[in-house]
């Protein structure tokens, strides 16, 4: 799938779509246009334009200002709101008074042309528009770069925990809203210190790579993974019952074991812990699942490490209990 601003325009040929209702114009403006060295296509009605306008792919537009039915007016807001990318609008208009200029400049015309049109006129306006094509692709490519940056993990390429501070609120709220479960898994590697300290840093970091790629291939599509910082990550599954939630989290523990064995610095292990909205009757916080989750865990490296352990809600209860009679 073609991300907006993915590709940056780097062609000098640009794709200009033509739209007029009168095939003589339309075709005069297609053979000028191809002559300039771009590439034509025409749109004969509004429903034809529909149809021809790329979203992704279509550089710049020619819009006959008056048409039957939906006339260049109207059409330029539907295909601005249908363009992935700022597409300029540049308006090809026999009328002379400022009437028409002032309503196509409100809607989003980017420049006005007189019909007929002179080549060289044509070949200025399409320099002034291709140039703020590319400029517009640059920045919405770079503002894409920095999306992805903030909310995804440079190392292992899953999201980070910025997106899962931002994801987890709606995730919660939509559990409750339709009275569905939905679990969080909390993974620490275990003694990860050791393979920095007796491999390296960077054998460190494959160990990670390779674990957000298990986790990645794992988990089903409607689940997501996270690197939670340093050697933690948490896959949060939506649908999915604390008691199912275990079962993968017991996938994913016996995967990491065994798969690792292949690597260089040899086989890891992982403890994990599991907590699920179905375990309260209330709506919970996401600092309560996380904290649950985070309990749990903490529990499976006590009980020896690379297991999995839910929260249980009375257990803690009780060891509080114990504390206060200590
Ligand atoms: P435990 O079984 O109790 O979890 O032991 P551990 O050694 O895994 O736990 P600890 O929290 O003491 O050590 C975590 C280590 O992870 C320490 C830190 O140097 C290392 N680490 C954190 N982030 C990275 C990273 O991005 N790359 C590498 N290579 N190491 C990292
Ligand atoms: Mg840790
Ligand atoms: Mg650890």
């Amino acid at each position: 799938v073609e991300r907006p601003g993915s590709q940056a325009l780097d062609r000098a040929v640009a794709r200009i779509l033509i739209i007029d209702d009168d095939p003589n114009a339309s075709r005069r403006l297609a053979s000028i246009v191809a002559e300039l060295g771009h590439e034509p296509s025409i749109a004969g009605s509004w429903t034809d334009a529909l149809r021809s306008f790329d979203p992704v792919r279509t550089d710049i537009v020619l819009m006959d200002a008056v048409m039957p039915n939906v006339d260049g007016f109207k059409l330029t807001r539907i295909l601005r709101a249908r363009a992935a990318s700022y597409v300029p609008i540049l308006f090809v208009t026999g009328l002379e008074d400022a009437s028409a200029k002032e309503l196509g400049a409100s809607v989003g015309a980017d420049d006005f042309l007189n019909k007929p049109v002179e080549p060289a006129q044509l070949e200025l306006r399409l320099k002034a528009m291709l140039r703020i094509r590319r400029m517009t692709m640059d920045l919405e490519a770079r503002s894409s770069e920095l999306a992805r940056l903030a909310n995804y993990d440079e190392l292992t390429g899953l999201r980070n925990r910025r997106n899962l501070d931002d994801n987890i609120q709606v995730e919660l709220q939509r559990a409750r809203r339709y009275r569905r479960p939905m679990s969080v898994l909390m993974l620490d590697v275990d003694h990860f210190k050791r393979v920095n300290d007796t491999h390296g840093h960077a054998a460190g970091d494959e160990v990670l790579t390779f674990l957000g790629g298990l986790l990645a291939r794992i988990t089903r599509a409607g689940d997501l993974s996270y690197r939670y910082g340093g050697e933690e990550f948490v896959v949060v599954a939506p649908e999915t019952t604390t008691e199912l939630a275990c079962n993968l989290a017991e996938r994913i523990r016996a995967s990491f074991e065994r798969e690792s064995a292949g690597m260089s610095v040899g086989r890891q292990t992982a403890s994990m812990g599991v907590a699920g909205t179905d375990l309260w009757r209330h709506q919970i916080l996401p600092t309560t699942i996380f904290y649950a989750a985070d309990v749990a865990l903490y529990r499976a490296k006590e009980d020896g490490r690379n297991r999995v352990c839910a929260y249980e809600p009375a257990k803690e209860t009780e060891d509080l209990l114990d504390e206060c009679e200590d």
